[in-house]
């Protein structure tokens, strides 16, 4: 039986590893619980149309900027800056983001929070000419106290200054020389980065004003477990303050008391015969936790819960004791003028679009998704490789780069962890996907000694803080062709990207259906765990045919995926199928990616199926 999970890193200064301290309010890691507005709380979106204005010679904090803009625009919140203004397109310095906002006076006495749901990649927030926080890392919240800020009788000015300089330092890592003699990215694109996708950059999810009680429920984690037929479900509760008192935590309309003592209480409650949670099911129970009972409640949160547990086996992953089989995709955040904005319409359409392919699982490949994306997971049923933004980790570079870069990774699975880890959806973390030893594709060429055993050490320390974070959940690494063994050996389940029949052997997909089942044979035998193919496919121009399949056809797309389905139906090891990509996706402009186009979606950009994607629903839909 599993126990509750401990105590993330609480009240972290908003600072990342490797960046020089600046002055700003303290970044709080616990407690990024998606607001809501309830008897207690209320919340402000401030989503729409905000002042905005590039600022490539970063004069703009020296010149007040976040106070009044010398020339500013009109932009939409969220949304990337990239696809809505010509001159802004391939633009990843500086921008500012201004918003006027009343803090209604009924506020008076609670404590205000001002949250930015993510703003890629690094941003700092002032508040009335103040600097209220900063924080580095696209993709996930950060929240600031501002009650003290507040003006009560004027609109208060709130300035954002957000920047997606490619530094080597940071996660996932830019390129330092400009991009060698060829002067481009990894795939020889522009702009110049370590990975194919387009490198949105803006306020992409929303940001929100939120008032919660003076004393209030900071935290809330729920660990789920089976006894029989039975659900058990540990609560733990954290409030500010130190509070001490009493609450209840209310499941499925069944109360059970809570005693607070120096701000923490935890509570296990039976569920008997309990509806538990899998894709075929996605049963969700309301929980309402609070401070104070009946009459005197002073907070409280609502959240649903799936009661589910899951394990890896021998080369089994368990979902309620039962082996499950993943079939699904890796996906991107992405489409036309939004970029990586959030588009709640899109995260539907692509719900509805998972369920009809027969999907039951796919990873939040390269960073974390939207809170509306992970809610829609819950509810459908899907099964979530949770990945951070460590995409490409190069370990040729020097020692003082690595651990700067272990800094940011470490708090972005503590910030990952703190706000996803009550979504029954979450199945498993993923801390890298395809790091490497030295050029990829280099498959011949040994990987660099040195270079490994970095990584072996990096991973080491990733591997351990995420367990020590979340004990109940496996944690995996995505590993690239020809990557480092010692690497994947860390890790509860192999993940690995393997493109034979597309980047080597392409045209061969006999030959390609051959290395594959040997090298799967071989992994199994040498690391004895489930593996998760957790990419393989070709790009496609949607329309193009050939008979015979010749890659870049729709025929060759739905060869190469028969090839892989039907070697992976004869090894029982394989615990799940995670097809590249669910959808065309924005790319870097380059010799290898037509259009600035990553064409290897089953569906395109626009969300309309290619033919693979009536092959792959003929084969998953029961
Ligand atoms: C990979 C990467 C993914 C790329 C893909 C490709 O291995 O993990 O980000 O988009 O290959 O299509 O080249």
């Amino acid at each position: 039986m599993s126990g509750v999970l401990p105590v993330a890193a609480s009240e972290t200064v908003g600072q990342a590893a490797g960046q020089a301290a600046q002055a700003g309010a303290p970044t709080r890691r616990s407690g990024l619980l998606l607001p809501q507005r309830n008897a207690t709380r209320d919340l402000i979106d401030l989503s729409g149309l905000w002042q905005f204005q590039l600022d490539p010679t970063d004069e703009g904090e020296a010149n007040r900027w976040f106070e009044k803009l010398p020339a500013p625009r009109t932009i939409a919140v969220p949304c990337s800056w990239n696809e809505l203004f010509d001159d802004a397109h391939d633009y990843l310095g500086t921008a500012w983001y201004l918003q006027q906002t009343w803090v209604p006076q009924r506020w008076k006495g609670s404590r205000v929070f001002l949250r930015v749901g993510s703003a890629n990649y690094a941003a700092a927030v002032w508040l009335n000419g103040r600097r209220v926080t900063q924080h580095f890392g696209g993709h996930l919240p950060f929240v600031v106290d501002i009650t003290d800020a507040i003006a009560w009788d004027r609109a208060n000015v709130i300035g954002i200054s957000v920047e997606n300089k490619q530094l080597p330092e940071r996660v996932p890592a830019g390129i330092a020389n400009g991009g060698g003699a060829m002067g481009g990215g990894l795939t020889g694109g522009y702009p110049l980065t370590t990975y194919d996708f387009f490198p949105f950059t803006g306020l992409h999810r929303q940001v929100v004003l939120y008032s919660v009680p003076s004393t209030f429920i900071d935290d809330v984690k729920v660990v789920t477990d089976l006894e029989g037929t039975d659900g058990v479900v540990h609560v733990r509760v954290d409030a500010s303050g130190g509070y001490n008192g009493r609450g209840i935590a209310r499941l499925n309309d069944v109360d059970t008391p809570l005693t607070f003592r120096s701000g923490v209480a935890e509570a296990t409650v039976r569920v008997p015969t309990a509806r538990l949670w899998h894709p075929g099911d996605p049963h969700l129970y309301p929980l309402t936790v609070t401070l104070g009972a009946g009459a005197n409640v002073t907070d409280s949160y609502s959240l649903d819960i799936g009661i589910r547990t899951v394990a890896v086996r021998g080369d089994q992953i368990l979902l309620n004791g039962q082996s499950i089989m993943l079939r699904g995709f890796g996906k991107h955040e992405d489409f036309p003028i939004n970029g990586r904005g959030l588009n709640v319409p899109l995260v539907i359409r692509d719900g509805e679009l998972l369920k009809w392919v027969g999907a039951n699982s796919y990873r939040t490949s390269h960073y974390p998704y939207s809170e509306e994306a992970m809610l829609i997971a819950d509810r459908l049923g899907f099964l979530i490789i949770d990945e951070i933004p460590a995409v490409s980790l190069m370990f040729t570079d020097s020692q003082e780069i690595l651990d700067k870069r272990l800094a940011q990774c470490q708090q972005d699975i503590e910030e990952l962890i703190t706000r996803d880890r009550n979504h029954p959806s979450v199945i498993m973390w993923s801390v890298a996907n395809e790091p490497m030893a030295g050029l990829p594709l280099a498959g011949a060429a040994p990987a660099a000694a040195a270079a490994v055993s970095a990584g072996t050490k990096f991973f080491t320390q990733m591997y351990e803080h995420t367990r020590a974070l979340d004990p109940t959940r496996p944690v995996t690494l995505v590993g690239i062709q020809s990557g480092p063994v010692e690497w994947l050996q860390i890790f509860d389940v192999t993940a690995i990207n393997r493109y034979y029949g597309w980047y080597a052997l392409g045209g061969r997909l006999d030959q390609a259906a051959e290395a594959l089942s040997r090298e799967l044979d071989d992994l199994h035998k040498r690391l004895g765990k489930p593996i998760v193919l957790t990419e393989f496919g070709t790009d496609t121009a949607a329309g193009t045919h050939s008979e015979p399949a010749e890659m870049w056809s729709e025929e060759y797309q739905v060869e190469f995926l028969k090839r892989y389905l039907d070697v992976t139906a004869t090894k029982p090891f394989v615990a799940g199928l995670h097809v590249w990509n669910f959808a065309d996706f924005k790319t870097g402009q380059g010799i290898i990616r037509m259009g600035g186009l990553n064409m290897k979606g089953v569906f395109t950009r626009d969300r309309r199926p290619k033919m693979a994607a009536n092959f792959l629903r003929s084969r998953w839909v029961k």
